[in-house]
């Protein structure tokens, strides 16, 4: 498949840009020894910062805590491990910072560091409602970065001194990945041990139990028939998490709910999970006629609104359909995909996989973001319309199927439509406006202030590689993403309950 916008996305542009200028870094250095030189530590004690001196400390596998000043707030900076069917995760070359007061805690941010990144923290006030960073701490009080496999540190107003402290007992060194594997039990509760395809009079059941929520779902304001409506209004108190394309990506789903506090979250009943449509329908680098694993991940969806009935919501996308136009290079995805369902399913299966796409919602909102599959309207809307959308074709078509306005696609969407979008909603200014449908490039899967439209995002997260959601942090939402495992087999080679009984 190709991807005909990536030349053209100033994303791509940026992506290059920023390529660029980590290996004019590197190649500086290698022609500069002696200026870039920079005194090398082993970090076995605290070390505390006395001069403006750069510091380097080899790369080790475990985390050190970090105050920007005596008495200040402690952070901790992680090794960024990947879970793998060992109890010992892989250890990256990637090192997360955060505040561990809420890390563990809370829906919260974090930063990454990977080859060649630099962070100065202090100062900025993005970077305060990340690590809760207070605010009398002066700017530029301490850089981290990686350099050819060294972490870097250096201070440039090191007076109050910062410090770095190594964490070396095994609870802490362990408790990143303690911690998240400790959420997969919980997973496999909600999943069914194995993680697998239900038989088929199982997943009928499950789908119709499904059905039955829509029809009397909550937040959904009624059309003119008193069927629900196309749009999810949210209540303003709850924290969204919001995932794009998942083109039958079971794995990537689970790395989103095995990561931050997005499940706790749920559980507790303070988040709202928002999926984006498109969930079926493998594209890139898999097999495009596979369907077996978009039944499975339209299982753990239903599973998932189940458990979560008015906090779990799927969007419409142009995938959730039977229709004959959803093909990818040639092949009828729609089609066959019903064609599979009738198959292994049976008719009655599939005919209630019609039932389901015709309850669904188009567009999410609260008043911290708006959503939809691909595009916001381009023909004059209100909220209205969008509630009666379902005999509207043409409205379905704009918030399902329409990408940006560009030269080969003038029906495409621009600027003005999505300051509409949030007017008709009666949405602020700034309010995140979210879609997916669209991937800028390959390497990536979030992507910002897209079009150059501000606060204008797009999340696909079907990557192989990276998984990319927007996270509400307080009162904003951000773009997050994390490395994808194999969770699917990791969480099926979990011993179960009796066998870990019998170990005892
Ligand atoms: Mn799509």
């Amino acid at each position: 498949m190709g991807f005909p916008w990536k030349s053209s996305s100033p994303r791509a542009v940026e992506m290059a840009r920023i390529k660029t200028r980590k290996l004019l870094k590197k190649l500086l250095r290698s022609m500069f020894p002696d200026l870039t030189r920079c005194q090398e530590v082993d970090i076995k004690d605290t070390y505390q910062f006395s001069s403006r001196k750069k510091i380097k400390t080899c790369i080790k596998d475990y985390p050190l805590q970090i105050n920007l000043y005596p008495d200040s707030k402690a952070l901790h900076l992680y090794p960024e491990p990947v879970l793998n069917q060992d109890s010992d995760g892989v250890t990256t070359n990637n090192y997360i910072l955060f505040d561990p007061d809420v890390f563990y805690s809370d829906i919260s941010g974090f930063y990454r560091l990977q080859d060649e990144d630099t962070i100065t923290l202090g100062g900025e006030p993005e970077q305060r409602a990340m690590l809760n960073v207070p605010p009398e701490t002066p700017a530029r009080k301490l850089s981290i970065g990686i350099e050819d496999g060294w972490l870097t540190f250096q201070s440039p107003i090191p007076d109050p001194m910062p410090s770095i402290t190594p964490l070396f007992r095994d609870k802490n060194v362990r408790r990143v990945l303690d911690w998240r594997r400790n959420k997969l039990s919980r997973l496999r509760e909600i999943f069914g041990s194995p993680i697998a395809l239900l038989p088929p009079d199982e997943a009928i059941a499950l789908l119709r139990e499904v059905n039955e929520i829509l029809e009397r779902e909550k937040y959904r304001p009624r059309d003119k028939d008193g069927r629900p409506g196309g749009v999810v209004a949210l209540p303003d108190e709850s924290t969204a998490i919001i995932v794009g394309d998942l083109h039958a990506k079971v794995d990537n789903l689970l790395v989103v709910l095995s990561q931050n506090n997005f499940l706790e979250a749920l559980d507790a009943g303070r988040a709202t999970l928002v999926i984006l449509g498109d969930a079926v329908h493998p594209e890139g680098d898999t097999a495009l006629d596979e369907m077996v694993s978009s039944m499975l991940i339209m299982d753990l969806i239903f599973k998932l609104k189940i458990r979560f009935p008015q906090q779990v919501f799927y969007v419409r996308g142009n995938h959730d359909s039977f229709a004959e136009e959803i093909a990818k290079n040639g092949i009828p995805q729609g089609l066959l995909w019903e064609k599979t369902l009738k198959k292994q399913r049976g008719k009655a299966y599939k005919k209630e996989m019609s039932r389901f796409y015709e309850l669904l919602p188009y567009v999410a909102y609260s008043k911290h973001f708006v959503a939809c599959h691909a595009a916001p309207p381009v023909s004059s809307t209100s909220l209205n319309k969008i509630i009666n959308i379902r005999k509207n074709r043409k409205l379905y078509k704009e918030l399902a199927d329409n990408r940006l306005r560009q030269a080969n696609r003038p029906a495409g969407y621009t600027k003005s439509d999505v300051k509409r979008f949030r007017k008709c909603l009666d949405l602020a200014k700034k309010t995140p406006v979210i879609v997916g449908h669209t991937p800028l490039s390959v390497d990536d899967t979030l992507w910002e202030n897209v079009g150059e439209i501000e606060n204008h995002y797009i999340v696909y997260s079907s990557d192989s590689s990276w998984v990319g959601l927007m996270a509400q942090i307080g009162d904003r939402l951000y773009p997050v993403r994390y490395p994808v495992e194999s969770m699917t087999s990791i969480i099926n080679a979990l011993p179960d309950e009796e066998e870990k009984r019998s170990a005892k």
